[in-house]
């Protein structure tokens, strides 16, 4: 349907387009507009939640007019767009993102203060958008900020939970789970009421013979659900580009309820109909790194995933062009194996739907996808049961067996005999039941796979894809290394730092091109220069400090050395050996004369992360961590020279605070287990060092920063084999110091050592298999270099200074600038060339 306005009035709408703010006056009349109609509030009835609601809405207003520009010019341009599959999109809050990406923060701020508010605490109102675990759902956060602000076309494609992460009460010293309701005002979405897909499930496959003789299948599902879509604008900074996310909202496909079933008396069960609908949509699973196999799970995956290809297909088909050319006009990027099924539901459209051949349907899927992996961890990747999909769908399950017997026949001709290889690469697992290998099916049906760090491309080179590498050849396995945008990781989470930096980079241009921060190095001898970088670490520590003091009750010392790890609680990620290290660093401390421990170093060990709702272990690490925080920030013995606190609730927004206040932050994985991580990046970038094991990305971060700028200690992951068929040998030997640490609390001296049992038999009984003992003294003496290392505090700042001017690589400007032209073969659009002006 044409419903684009005549061009005899089209004048008339030019003439009333919204703009930018002109000036703070503009800005508040919104605001004060926004309070008075849109909240139906006054200046006698304004507080700072209204003040946040009325500067969100003034803010959203502004962006939806570019972000229909952005639309228009995109579609007009008719180039390549670039679709990023996600299940979790970590967000945080957006009115600080969106006043400063805009540059409009400081208009903001003045306007708001005439108004009688403060901008830091009208921002503070927001409550994150949580949709996502960690490090994955961030990175494709941040990818979405390179995307608008490098003027690419791209679209992000995910779900729009009811419920994100779940918020994480301490309670006794316990995590315990609370829902996190956090749609109950989003200035930040529009609904698409109109934007609607049905979507199948369950049902049977018809199979008829056409007039040529050839097989037709056809799905005829047996429920249907109805996808909605609710958009996101993405500003872009410093860009006109607003991009678009779109999230999918479960409903049920009758409205509001079935009136038949209504009328004839089953209320309750037409009531039930539509909540069985929404559940699709209602809760972000809270795994990281795990996958559980649950049929809700992939009931979100396949609903997510026909909806949004649904939309693109939809989109392709009004450019009127042949279906040979769709990967010429649509790239779309798995984020991790979770959206896999897109590429069956792709191949399933084109032969079933479109009445494509076979092949000619293939080669379209192949060259539209690429596939990003995350992870080698056995646990966590997918796979799903035959009888699970064969419920669920049917159609698509015959598809995936068709799509590996074709590709079992290349192997066989390519190396034929080899059945062990056959057995090997198969997309199905024959087991009991049988098991769809997501990652195989990912591989096959995408033109190129990459991995998130060198080291971790490299493994998967060698490790769980090395039948593929031998197949496909070399060439369709890249890596990409990820980045972090320096808008929300540097200029919105350390403002004084940005500014300090424009001032000596010669302007704010470094937030587009951050290999410019290579131009501080020119200021490393320059005194008053080092000292604002001084007093920017220490303020910031000071605002982390009165944020512990509020929440957890410890009063810590803002000189003393700020070690921090937050991240996602995990056994590989290895909070336990940070802990068992605390622990060893206070009893050092307690054997020691008074006049000796004064000479010590001042510590704080901060810790924050959410441990998934079922993983034990987990729990039982940061019942440790609150339990040891109990007794040594008690001790008279200890006062400032060690506390250990546990951050409740870590998300982005405590992040953006924690990240600028580290002095040195942990990156401490098994070697070969942490794919890449993205925290590393954040804490080097805003003046902090890192302690870390040669993993993931903290091995780029060395190339770039040098080993005498970061702590380096461990096994290497060439080790790791080996050093785990030893522990299983017998003569497994546990690190003294460790076995001094083990005895504390088996002794019972942070309280019930049945409460910690776990945790110690893992490391001296079950193997070790995270090399906790094997690390465990290398650790400790890194530490004590970090100590001697901080006592320099001249040469500390210099350490400091030079990495944060050698980051440059790690924006994830960089990194999508790689998939574009790797990947994607997309090319940014020049939004100077207004067609649609
Ligand atoms: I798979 N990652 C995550 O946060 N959740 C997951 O379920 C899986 C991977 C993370 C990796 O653990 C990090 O090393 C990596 O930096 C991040 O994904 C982004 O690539």
């Amino acid at each position: 349907v044409e419903a684009s306005i005549p061009e005899p009035q089209r004048a008339a709408w030019t003439k009333h387009q919204v703009g930018g703010f002109k000036d703070k006056d503009a800005f508040e009349s919104e605001v004060v507009r926004h309070v008075e109609t849109t909240l139906a509030r006054s200046l006698y009835n304004c507080d700072e939640t209204a003040a946040y609601s009325a500067t969100a809405l003034a803010f959203r207003d502004r962006l939806i007019l570019e972000w229909n520009r952005t639309q228009q010019r995109q579609t007009f341009s008719d180039s390549k767009r670039v679709y990023y599959l996600s299940l979790e999109f970590l967000m945080g809050r957006a009115l600080d993102n969106a006043m400063l990406n805009v540059e409009q923060k400081d208009l903001a701020k003045d306007g708001l203060a005439e108004l009688g508010f403060r901008v830091e605490d009208v921002i503070q109102q927001e409550h994150d958008a949580a949709l996502g675990n960690g490090g994955l759902g961030r990175l494709a956060a941040c990818f979405l900020d390179s995307l608008a602000s490098l003027n690419y076309p791209a679209w992000g494609y995910g779900l729009r939970y009811r419920y994100g992460i779940f918020k994480q009460e301490i309670i006794d010293g316990y995590q315990v789970e609370v829902p996190d309701y956090w749609l109950d005002f989003n200035p930040w979405e529009f609904p698409r009421h109109d934007v609607t897909v049905d979507i199948q499930f369950y049902g049977k496959v018809l199979t008829e013979t056409n007039d040529k003789g050839n097989a037709i299948s056809q799905w005829e599902g047996g429920e249907t659900v109805k996808a909605v879509a609710y958009d996101v604008p993405i500003p872009g900074y410093a860009t006109p580009t607003t991009n678009n996310l779109r999230l999918w909202s479960s409903k049920a496909a009758s409205g509001e309820f079935d009136f038949q079933k209504f009328n004839s008396g089953e209320y309750e069960s037409s009531v039930a109909d539509q909540q069985r609908a929404e559940t699709i949509s209602a809760v972000l699973y809270p795994n990281d790194n795990l996958d559980r196999g649950k049929e809700l799970r992939l009931k979100q995956q396949y609903f997510w995933v026909a909806a949004s290809l649904y939309d693109i297909v939809r989109r392709f088909k009004k450019t009127r062009r042949p279906w040979r050319e769709f990967p010429d006009q649509v790239a779309i990027q798995l984020n991790d194996t979770h959206p896999t099924l897109a590429i069956v539901e792709l191949q399933r459209i084109l032969i079933d739907l479109e009445g494509l051949e076979w092949d000619e349907a293939w080669n379209i899927v192949v060259n539209t996808f690429g596939y990003t992996n995350h992870t080698v961890l056995p646990e966590a990747l997918e796979k799903w049961s035959v009888p699970l999909i064969e419920n669920l769908l049917p159609r698509h399950l015959q598809i995936i067996y068709d799509i590996n017997l074709y590709f079992l026949q290349t192997v066989e001709r390519d190396f034929p005999g080899d059945s062990d290889l056959l057995r090997d690469v198969s997309i199905v697992e024959e087991s009991e039941p049988k098991m769809i290998r997501m990652a195989y099916l990912a591989i096959v049906g995408s033109h190129k796979v990459n991995g998130v760090a060198e080291l971790h491309s490299e493994l998967i080179r060698t490790t769980i894809f090395k039948d593929f590498v031998r197949i496909f050849g070399p060439d369709k396995f890249t890596n990409v290394t990820n980045g972090i945008t320096p808008r929300r990781w540097l200029h919105q989470a350390n403002p004084r730092l940005s500014e300090l930096i424009a001032s000596k980079t010669g302007g704010h241009g470094f937030l587009k091109d951050l290999t410019a921060l290579n131009k501080l190095e020119l200021y490393i001898d320059d005194k008053d220069f080092r000292k604002e970088w001084a007093e920017i670490k220490y303020a910031n520590k000071v605002r982390l400090a009165k944020h512990i003091k509020a929440t957890t009750g410890v009063t810590v010392n803002p000189a003393a050395l700020f070690d921090v790890q937050v991240k996602r609680i995990h056994e590989y990620k290895r909070q336990q050996m940070n802990i068992f290290g605390a622990i060893h660093r206070y009893l050092e401390l307690k054997a020691m004369s008074p006049e000796q421990r004064q000479k010590q170093m001042r510590r704080v060990s901060i810790f924050g992360g959410k441990a998934a709702p079922g993983y034990w272990m987990a729990k039982q690490i940061i019942h440790l961590i609150n339990s040891v925080g109990a007794v040594v920030n008690n001790d008279k013995d200890i006062g400032d020279l060690l506390k250990v606190v546990f951050l409740e609730d870590y998300n982005v927004s405590k992040a953006e605070m924690i990240v600028p206040a580290s002095d040195i932050s942990e990156h401490i994985s098994t070697a070969g287990t942490e794919a890449s991580g993205t925290s590393n990046m954040k804490f080097v970038l805003n003046g902090g060092l890192i302690i870390g094991t040669c993993d993931g990305a903290n091995i780029e971060i060395t190339r770039e920063v040098s080993q005498d700028n970061i702590f380096l200690f461990g096994h290497l992951s060439e080790e790791v084999d080996d050093l785990r068929y030893a522990h299983h040998s017998g003569d497994h030997v546990v690190d003294p110091k460790l076995v001094g640490v083990f005895e504390e609390i088996e002794n019972g001296r942070f309280g019930n050592p049945k409460d910690f049992s776990d945790l110690i038999s893992a490391v001296r009984d079950h193997g070790d298999y995270y090399l906790v003992s094997d690390d465990f003294s290398s650790y400790v003496d890194s530490h004590a270099a970090v100590d001697e290392a901080y006592r320099d505090q001249e040469g500390w700042i210099t350490k400091c200074i030079t990495s944060v001017s050698r980051m440059g690589f790690f924006s994830s400007d960089r990194c999508i600038n790689e998939y574009a032209e790797g990947i994607w073969n997309v090319e940014p659009l020049d939004t100077t060339k207004d067609k649609t002006a």
